[in-house]
């Protein structure tokens, strides 16, 4: 069973890749931002919740974030694996992460994490801001305070899968089927 961990900053292609990956692959697509945004529309009270703080920008408490995927999994009886976008973005994210995998036998193949510049993430962002409707693309301050998220509570995502020998970083500038390659180089080996 295919297990991916896709990460990176706000704005690294994370989604976009994803939707490659999971063609694919054939692995089921779990991105805690597209659920967020998901219960939002359905006007959830888990979707009122996650507004307030990804609006700013900020990080949806672990509790909340874990128990969504925790369900979301369970659901998902006869997957051939898994890409998780998004998720984790804490450690207590990720440590959660393994619990959740063991208690159906699976565990993590693989992280790929996509690098790119705080410049071009802050470009991308406002780009898609243009035409998302997301609030949290459309001012430079939230922005800001994504790209500050994600390195001072993210980041320490990265020794964590270290320590398991998964990491792998992928250059994530370039054109997008440059970059479905290189993670193709990566992922294969696994099919
Ligand atoms: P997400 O939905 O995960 O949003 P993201 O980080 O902004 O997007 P992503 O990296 O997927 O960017 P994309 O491919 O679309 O999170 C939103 C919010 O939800 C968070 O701020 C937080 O509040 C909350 N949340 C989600 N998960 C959470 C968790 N685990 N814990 C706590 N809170 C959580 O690409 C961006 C743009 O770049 C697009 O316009 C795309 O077209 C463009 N692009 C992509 N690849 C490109 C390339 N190669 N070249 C040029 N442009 C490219």
């Amino acid at each position: 069973m295919l297990n991916i961990v896709l990460f990176g900053p706000p704005g690294a292609g994370k989604g976009t890749q994803s939707e490659n990956i999971v063609k694919k692959y054939e692995l089921v697509h779990l991105s805690t931002g597209d659920l967020f945004r998901k219960h939002l529309g359905d006007g959830t009270p888990l979707g009122t919740l996650a507004q307030g703080y990804m609006d700013e920008g900020n990080l949806v408490p672990d509790e909340v974030v874990i128990k969504m995927v925790e369900d979301k999994i369970a659901e998902e009886t006869g997957a051939k694996g898994f890409i998780f976008d998004g998720f984790p973005r804490t450690v207590p994210q990720a440590e959660a992460l393994d619990g959740m995998l063991e208690k159906f036998s699976y565990s993590i193949s693989k992280m790929l994490a996509l690098e790119v510049s705080p410049n071009e993430l802050r470009a991308r962002l406002r780009s898609r801001g243009k035409t998302s409707g997301r609030v949290d693309d459309q001012d430079d301050a939230k922005i800001d305070n994504r790209i500050n998220i994600y390195n001072e509570e993210t980041t320490p995502v990265v020794d964590y899968y270290h320590k398991q020998n998964k990491f792998c970083s992928i250059d994530g500038v370039g054109s997008i089927a440059t970059i479905f390659n290189a993670i193709c180089k990566e992922l294969d080996p696994f099919n």
